[in-house]
C-alpha cells in the first residue's frame, strides 16, 4: 500500500510540473531584470487579455512610412496586418508617403481606417528613417490627442504571419531585436563614439532593440519621439550621424527610460534568419528585400 502511494504522490508531482512546463515557457526568460514582462507564445491567455481590453474601447494608431520604392511592401503589409494585427479593435493607419497614387486600395475591417500623409520625397534613406522620429512626435501632437490611446510605428518591409494582439499593449513597448536576442551586450551595435547623443559605452545596456516596432501610450511615445528627435537634432548639428541612424538612439533612449514591456524576437523576425527552437510562432517578420534595388542610396 505504502508502494502504491508513494507512486501516486510521485505521479502527481510528475504531472503538475509536466502542467507547469506546457502552460509557462521555461526555456526563455519572460521578464526583463526590471520585472517588465517579455511577450513570448506561451505566456498569456487571449481570452483574458481580450477581456481586458475589449470593453476599454481602444484605439490603436499605427503609423507606416512608405517614401519612394516602399511603397511596394504596403499591399502585403496592409493585408496581413487586417488578417492578424489587433484584429477586433479600433486600428487607424497613418500612412506617410510621397507616393499617394501609389497606395494600393485594401479592403479594411470594421472600426479600422487608413489614412494618407503626404511627405516629402528623399534621396537619402537614412534621412528617410531619421524623420520618422519628427513626424510621430508632430502626429501625436496635432492629431492624436483624444482620437488614440496606443500607438504603434511600424516598418512597412515586413508582413504579419499569425496573432498580434492586445497582449503587446502597454506604456511603453520596445521589441527585441531577433539578430541579437541572447548576445552579450558588448557585441550589440550600440553607438560607440562619445561625440554622438546616441553614444553607449560598453559596460552599459540590457537589450538591443529593433527601430522596426515601437509602441506604448501616447505620451510616453510622445515622449521617446520628441527626445530622440532632439537627440537627433544635435548629431546633425555636430555632423555625426549614429551608426543605425534612429534605432541607435531608440537604444539609448531604451537604457534610461526602461520599457514596461518588451516583445519577444516573435513579433520581429527576419525572413532570411534561420528558426530556432525558442520560436513557436512568428508574428511579423521583415521581408527579404534587395536594398540596392528599392533604396534611393546606397
Ligand atoms: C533597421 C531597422 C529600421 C531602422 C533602420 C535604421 C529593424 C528590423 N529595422 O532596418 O527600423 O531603425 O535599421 O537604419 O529593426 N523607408 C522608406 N523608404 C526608404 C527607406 C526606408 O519608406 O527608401 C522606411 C520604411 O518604412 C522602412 C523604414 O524606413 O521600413 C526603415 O528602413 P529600412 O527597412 O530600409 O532599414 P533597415 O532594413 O536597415
Amino acid at each position: 500500500r505504502k508502494v502504491t502511494m508513494r507512486f501516486g504522490q510521485n505521479f502527481y508531482l510528475f504531472s503538475i510540473i509536466v502542467i507547469v512546463s506546457l502552460l509557462g515557457r521555461p526555456d526563455v526568460a519572460t521578464t526583463t531584470l526590471w520585472l517588465a514582462p517579455i511577450v513570448w507564445d506561451g505566456t498569456f491567455d487571449q481570452k483574458m487579455i481580450d477581456n481586458i481590453y475589449k470593453p476599454r474601447n481602444i484605439t490603436v494608431a499605427t503609423t507606416v512610412f512608405a517614401v519612394g520604392k516602399y511603397v511596394r511592401f504596403l499591399k502585403d503589409f496592409l493585408e496581413s496586418a487586417e488578417q492578424h494585427f489587433m484584429v477586433g479593435y479600433r486600428v487607424h493607419y497613418y500612412l506617410f508617403t510621397d507616393r499617394p497614387d501609389e497606395v494600393p486600395a485594401v479592403t479594411l475591417g470594421e472600426g479600422r481606417q487608413l489614412t494618407v500623409i503626404k511627405t516629402a520625397t528623399s534621396n537619402r534613406w537614412q534621412e528617410i528613417s531619421l524623420r520618422r522620429m519628427e513626424m510621430i512626435e508632430k502626429l501625436i501632437e496635432k492629431e492624436l490627442t483624444g482620437k488614440a490611446d496606443y500607438i504603434f510605428s511600424l516598418d512597412v518591409d515586413s508582413k504579419f504571419y499569425a496573432h498580434w494582439g492586445a497582449e503587446s499593449l502597454g506604456d511603453l513597448v520596445g521589441v527585441l531585436h531577433a539578430w541579437y536576442f541572447g548576445s552579450s551586450r558588448n557585441h550589440f551595435p550600440y553607438e560607440r563614439r562619445p561625440e554622438s547623443q546616441a553614444f553607449i559605452p560598453f559596460e552599459e545596456g540590457d537589450y538591443y532593440y529593433g527601430g522596426a516596432v515601437i509602441g506604448g501610450r501616447l505620451d510616453e511615445v510622445h515622449k521617446l519621439a520628441k527626445t530622440c528627435r532632439m537627440q537627433l537634432d544635435v548629431d546633425r548639428a555636430n555632423h555625426i550621424e549614429a551608426i543605425w541612424q534612429e534605432e541607435s538612439h531608440l537604444n539609448k533612449y531604451f537604457l534610461y527610460n526602461k520599457p514596461s514591456k518588451a516583445l519577444s524576437p516573435e513579433y520581429l523576425w527576419d525572413d532570411t534568419k534561420w528558426k530556432r527552437s525558442y520560436l513557436k510562432v512568428v508574428r511579423f517578420s521583415q521581408v527579404v528585400k534587395n536594398y540596392a534595388n528599392i533604396r534611393p542610396n546606397p
